[in-house]
């Protein structure tokens, strides 16, 4: 943790600030390795400290050993603010996309004695490169979510709810060893598949229909995402097939191009392309993928907007669909690793169109 507080500690410098206070989750547990739930960071351009209660002091000691720990009572602000004076702290940032407009108000009325500054995504930043360990939580949360894939291809059969299907991923995933869900499994059969974020329902999943599975846990504090599109009890329509064809030629076409300096603009462009020349680009309404970390949604966004240059060490998804009404959807994604010379795609789920 002494190089990503070396880092925090560069940029206070070149925002002016004395000092930061860190509360969001992910950000805590990236910048100290604690997983306690309650307990503000404050780094300083000297000190680094984590105030916190009683619940959690013992623990805080022993997980974020480069930590001075400071255990509060009946409030927390108030030993903050004895903090901050002592330290002289005149200008303390925070984080503007966590803060909530009360707790501003609160910090504004307790520490009329320093100029409290907004701060976007400081350590946001530095979460967008992984190093080797996470690499290798992402991979083991990748791993699961594959192996969940391959055994929920054995479970299905027509007559299962959507539901089902979601609850067995759940439990499946939890015995492997993930500690959460990633987000609300998407289980959208038949026609529900035009839905993007089709969460499982207790609809009957028919032969001929087609299936959108888009499952994550969280391994360690790292997430998987992981979609892919089957079909149930039958052969592939021609148009089944013809759609599953596209979208699987766009998502190949995007990984092949993905390699630092290239935007997240352009990757994503590379996949519309071809989704467009195939006359489906109105029905591909979102963006091409994301960062996966410590989140499951977050920065680089591969997306029309998307103007972060890929470095290596980036982590991303890649999930391309088709979303037609009254017919269903395609979507396939793969999670990949920017090297220093391409990706490496780390999801291992077959994508085939696969028939159950
Ligand atoms: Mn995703």
């Amino acid at each position: 943790m002494e190089g990503r507080i070396k880092l925090v500690r560069n940029k206070l410098d070149e925002l002016n600030l004395d000092g930061i206070m860190i509360n969001n989750p992910q950000n805590r547990y990236y910048m100290t390795g604690f997983t306690g739930t309650a307990g503000t960071i404050l780094i300083t351009k000297k000190t680094a400290k984590i105030i916190t209660d009683f619940r959690y002091t013992e623990q805080a000691k022993e997980q974020a050993v480069d930590y001075e720990i400071v255990e509060h009572g009946n409030s927390k602000l108030e030993t903050l603010s004895e903090e901050l004076k002592d330290l002289e702290i005149n200008r303390l940032g925070f984080e503007a996309a966590y803060e909530t407009y009360k707790q501003y108000n609160k910090y504004q009325d307790k520490f009329g004695f320093l100029e409290l500054v907004s701060t976007k995504g400081l350590v946001e930043e530095l979460r967008k490169i992984k190093d080797a360990s996470e690499i290798k939580e992402v991979k083991k949360a990748v791993k699961i979510a594959d192996q969940a894939f391959d055994h929920i291809l054995d479970y299905i059969e027509p007559g299962l709810t959507e539901r089902e299907v979601s609850l067995e991923l759940e439990y499946f995933m939890k015995k492997q060893g993930a500690t959460d869900n990633a987000f609300d499994f998407i289980v959208a059969s038949g026609k529900r598949g035009v839905l993007p974020h089709g969460v499982a329902t207790d609809k009957e999943l028919e032969a001929g229909d087609m299936l959108t599975l888009d499952l994550g846990c969280v391994y360690r504090g790292y997430n998987s995402d992981l979609t892919r599109t089957i079909i149930i009890g039958a052969e592939p329509t021609e148009k089944q097939e013809e759609v599953y064809q596209i979208v699987l030629k766009a998502q190949l076409a995007a990984i092949d191009a993905i390699k630092p300096g290239k935007t997240g603009a352009e990757v994503d462009k590379i996949a519309r392309e071809i989704i467009t020349k195939a006359g489906y680009g109105e029905n591909f309404g979102h963006g091409l993928g994301h960062g996966v970390g410590l989140q499951v949604h977050e920065e680089p966004r591969l997306a029309k907007t998307g103007k972060t240059k890929l470095e290596s060490g980036m982590i991303v998804t890649v999930e391309p669909g088709i979303y037609l009404p009254d017919w269903g959807g395609v979507r396939i994604e793969d999670i990949v690793e920017v090297t220093i010379d391409g990706c490496r795609i780390l999801t291992e789920a077959s994508k085939e169109l696969i028939r159950v």
